[in-house]
């Protein structure tokens, strides 16, 4: 075991910001990729396409918010312009844009219309906005450029309404002149947090960090709990006298993308961040709509496999689904979403837990098993301080078939769990069914359905006593 340094009180102090717990309780939210690529059957345009060729001939935002709404998706991000520059508003610092297209005969904003939709329908908006701009004779030349972005950026955040996140990707190409812009990052969340402050910054930015991959991967151990700052070697010279490990006095940190927040990593931390994972990932192989892609859209079984490791691993789910040329969603998408949906609302419909009995081998006597009937952070379960193993056991009052256990972290105090088990009891005695490391916002344990009606989760080990705000039996 490591030496904890100053780690409980730094760790309990790092947690999430309410707009980064917005976006973490919102579990699964969309992507539309939408532009000229759209028309040109491309994933990336070059920024020389005609403002001509973007014309949807049946564009409906509506559509779109009620097929989301069909698969349970809390919240809509728009590629307002992507790398090819083409703006889907009429914006007023270029003539690449909505403005100069047929569609609506140059009259129409698509930012506004979808928008518009999403607050009609309940969900929440968020913005992509690419940095990289092919098509801007700026682009590359410095604050030229970042002026200009700043006041598209302006644009998108005060003409449009509420914005739950901003969302830029690091793709820094060159320009139509053959430059690179150094992108002015610094400037650009400074104008976010002054327009929109209940924006999260997304993956190039402080708020939500990108999983690492677009194919719904996550990592077996998703922490959120990261270092901001590694130790420098004089630092870990000044602590070395007392640290009782030789990888530590050597500050041998290894890049290790799958290992971003345990123990070992985070005794190098200087200074601790919140950055929760995001996983982005398209219903079909392209970000764009092809039409030779429709009988690509992923099956139930895979985008469920997507969803109980992403949304049941600690991690939020930011699915693709893209507009075809009409401005709809495919039947093919509408079909999978609604599918989707009837699976995760059938399976999460009756908690088996809500008329069962809670028990806990140690408690604080204050914050009592019983907390974590709700599915809420004002109460939750907690034993006295020190104790970071302990035994929780939910009795049903029949048997019942079960094969979904969810258990929630009280994130806004810090994530904790680093091991857990859970077992159910069966005739031929205690099953384990899940084992694991990380909680935090969620973990889902999906398994083969068994009866039972005794349900054991033994939390093995914590950094700094656990403190739980739901157990679920589905
Ligand atoms: C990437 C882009 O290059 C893709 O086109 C897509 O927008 C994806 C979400 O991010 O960086």
């Amino acid at each position: 075991m490591y030496s904890n340094y100053e780690f409980d009180k730094t760790l309990v102090t790092c947690v999430p910001s309410p707009r980064q717990l917005a976006v973490e309780e919102m579990e699964f939210y969309a992507f539309a990729h939408f532009t000229v690529n759209t028309f040109t059957d491309k994933e990336w345009g070059d920024g020389t396409e005609p403002e001509s060729v973007f014309n949807p001939t049946a564009f409906d935002a509506d559509q779109w918010v009620d097929a989301l709404k069909s698969a349970g998706i809390g919240g809509l991000i728009l590629t307002c312009k992507h790398h090819d520059g083409f703006c889907l508003w009429p914006s007023r610092y270029t003539e690449h844009c909505v403005k100069n297209s047929p569609w609506k005969n140059g009259q129409g904003d698509i930012v506004r219309e979808v928008s518009d939709a999403c607050r009609r329908g309940g969900i929440k908006f968020g913005v992509y906005l690419s940095p990289w701009d092919r098509n801007c004779a700026l682009y590359g030349q410095g604050k030229p450029y970042d002026d200009y972005f700043c006041g598209q950026l302006t644009e998108l955040l005060t003409d449009y309404g509420d914005i739950f996140t901003v969302w830029f990707d690091g793709a820094c190409g060159e320009g139509s002149n053959g430059k690179k812009q150094v992108y002015d990052f610094d400037r650009y969340y400074a104008l976010i947090r002054e327009l929109q402050p209940d924006a999260a910054i997304s993956i190039c930015g402080p708020d939500i960090r990108w999983c690492g991959n677009e194919a719904g991967d996550t990592r077996e151990s998703e922490w959120s709990t990261l270092p901001a700052s590694l130790l420098s070697p004089e630092e870990v010279a000044a602590r070395s006298q007392t640290a009782d490990d030789e990888e530590f006095r050597n500050l041998k940190i290894k890049e290790d993308e799958r290992d971003l927040g345990s123990r070992r990593v985070l005794r190098y931390a200087k200074e601790l961040a919140w950055r929760p994972a995001e996983a982005d990932t398209s219903i079909r192989p392209g970000w764009f709509y092809h039409a030779h892609e429709d009988d690509k859209v992923k099956s139930l079984d895979k985008l469920l496999d997507i969803w109980y490791r992403t949304v049941g691993g600690n991690c939020t789910l930011l699915l693709n689904i893209p507009p075809d040329r009409r401005g709809l969603f495919h039947e093919n998408d509408v079909a999978r979403l609604a599918e989707m949906g009837d699976y995760l609302r059938k399976t999460f419909a009756h908690n088996l837990a809500v008329d069962a009995v809670f028990s806990a081998d140690k408690c604080d006597g204050v914050h009592l098993p019983d907390n974590m009937k709700t599915d809420g952070y004002d109460s939750y379960y907690k034993p006295d301080d020190g104790e970071n193993a302990v035994t929780l056991t939910v009795t049903l009052p029949q048997t019942k078939t079960v094969n979904h256990i969810v258990l929630k972290e009280c994130i806004p105090q810090s994530q904790r769990i680093e091991s857990y088990t859970m077992e159910v009891k069966t005739a031929d005695g205690w099953r384990e069914v899940a084992a694991g490391t990380t909680v935090g916002y969620q973990k889902i344990a999906r398994f083969d359905a068994v009866e039972t009606d005794e349900i054991r989760i033994r939390i093995t080990d914590s950094r700094v006593c656990p403190v739980i705000s739901f157990i679920g039996i589905y």
